[in-house]
């Protein structure tokens, strides 16, 4: 069949706008009608040719929602007319990583989505005879995508899809990191750094877990009143301090914070983000993606003395038993969405979109099929 998509042709250069071929659901896969999708820093990150696992052509894209249209032969959890969430995390419940009770990353796709192909090592997007490859398992970017079972979650059709569209990445990931990757405990104090949708959501999930204080840091201070509305208590704009900004921090908290969460890609901070924390206890959580040959260092001692790095995917949230229950808490009014959508626009807008992440004017846009 056809359908509208954009296409990365190179590193660095817009999306292309154009009608691809999508082939039909093979065994144990299905045929999604993406309604809504927005654009991640990751898929800017992937454009930019800084992802060692970054391929062209490709049809990007990771945060969407949509409608099961067919399902491939042996499919017997998803039907025609469900609402559904892609994973770029699945979940099988089979694999040695489902069953050990201890990570939300399954093995069952991932070596192939890692080189943009379906489960049987084939493509099922193509333009012409050039085929192009899948990215991230999920493919949000063209209207019509084709994904394995087990990389979709099935959700209530009473949820607007060009919200929920979020919860496939930006807002579970911050949530997720900390309920569930740091188990930030009430009264915690606790620092952001990078506000744009991650943080946002750490800054979200900060609050729902009764942190005492959530000091919020970006170097773009446009970004302090939103972050002040999902439940900051604290700014600080590292370009009005001469000192390194851990140390600031530090002088701010005591001796530092319970709990930090680096939300930007940027290894530099990730340091600083580990060396802010409180000695004996404080804990950094890793989110942001860095790129092709980029490595953290700090001194050992900084572990040696009870400093803590972990790294977060998908806030620890295993997708088809847990989106749902998201879902439900924000048709509840439990959980924010609607504050991350700064912009709606036409799917055709779409490099639109990609510049007003770029120029640091927008948290999400959600592009409309
Ligand atoms: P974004 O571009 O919307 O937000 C990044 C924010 O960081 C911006 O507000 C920017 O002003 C700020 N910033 C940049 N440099 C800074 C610095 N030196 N100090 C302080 N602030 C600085 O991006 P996003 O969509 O929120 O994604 C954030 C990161 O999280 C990206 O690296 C993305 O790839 C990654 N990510 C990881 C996961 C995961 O599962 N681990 C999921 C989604 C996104
Ligand atoms: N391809 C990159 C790694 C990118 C990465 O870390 N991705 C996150 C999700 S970002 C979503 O916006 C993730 O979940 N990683 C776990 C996984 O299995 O990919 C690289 O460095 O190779
Ligand atoms: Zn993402």
């Amino acid at each position: 069949m056809k359908s509208r998509a954009a296409i990365a042709w190179e590193a660095g250069q817009p999306l292309e706008l154009t009608e691809i071929d999508v082939e039909g659901p093979k065994a144990g896969e299905v045929l999604v009608r993406i309604v809504a999708t927005s654009v991640c820093h990751t898929d800017a990150y992937t454009l930019s040719g800084a992802d060692p696992e970054g391929l062209f052509p490709s049809v990007l894209g990771h945060e969407g929602a949509g409608v099961v249209e067919e399902v491939g032969e042996g499919v017997t959890g998803l039907a025609p007319g469900d609402h559904v969430i892609p994973l770029y995390t699945a979940e099988c419940g089979q694999c040695k990583f489902c069953l050990s009770g201890k990570t939300n990353l399954c093995s069952a796709v991932r070596a192939t989505q890692g080189k943009g192909l379906m489960p049987d090592g084939t493509s099922r997007f193509s333009l012409g005879s050039q085929p192009l490859h899948h990215y991230m398992g999920c493919s949000t970017f063209s209207e019509y995508t084709v994904l394995p079972e087990v990389s979709l979650a099935r959700v209530s059709k009473a949820a607007p899809l060009d919200k929920i569209c979020l919860l496939g990445c930006g807002v579970t990931t911050g949530i997720g990191a900390v309920l569930n990757t740091a188990r930030v405990e009430p009264g915690s104090t606790v620092a952001v750094f990078g506000l744009g949708a991650i943080g946002l959501a750490v800054i979200q999930g900060a609050q729902m877990a009764r942190a005492g204080r959530i000091i919020a840091i970006d170097v773009n201070p446009d970004k302090f009143e939103l972050a002040r509305q999902f439940g900051a208590t604290e700014f600080v704009n590292p370009k009005d301090y001469s000192d390194p900004i851990q140390q600031v921090i530090v002088d701010l908290t005591d001796g530092g914070v319970d709990y930090s969460f680096e939300c930007i890609g940027n290894v530099n901070v990730m340091r600083s983000a580990l060396e802010c924390c409180h000695k004996g206890w404080g804990e950094s959580i890793i989110i942001g993606v860095a790129g092709a040959g980029e490595e953290i260092a700090t001194r050992p001692f900084q572990l040696v003395t009870g400093r803590v790095w972990k790294g977060s995917a998908f806030g620890g949230v295993k997708g088809r038993s847990e989106l749902p229950g998201y879902v439900e808490r924000y048709m509840n009014g439990e959980l924010k969405i609607d504050e991350f959508v700064t912009h709606d626009m036409p799917f055709e807008q779409i490099n639109a979109a990609f510049e007003l992440l770029h120029e640091g004017k927008s948290i999400r846009s959600v592009l409309h099929y």
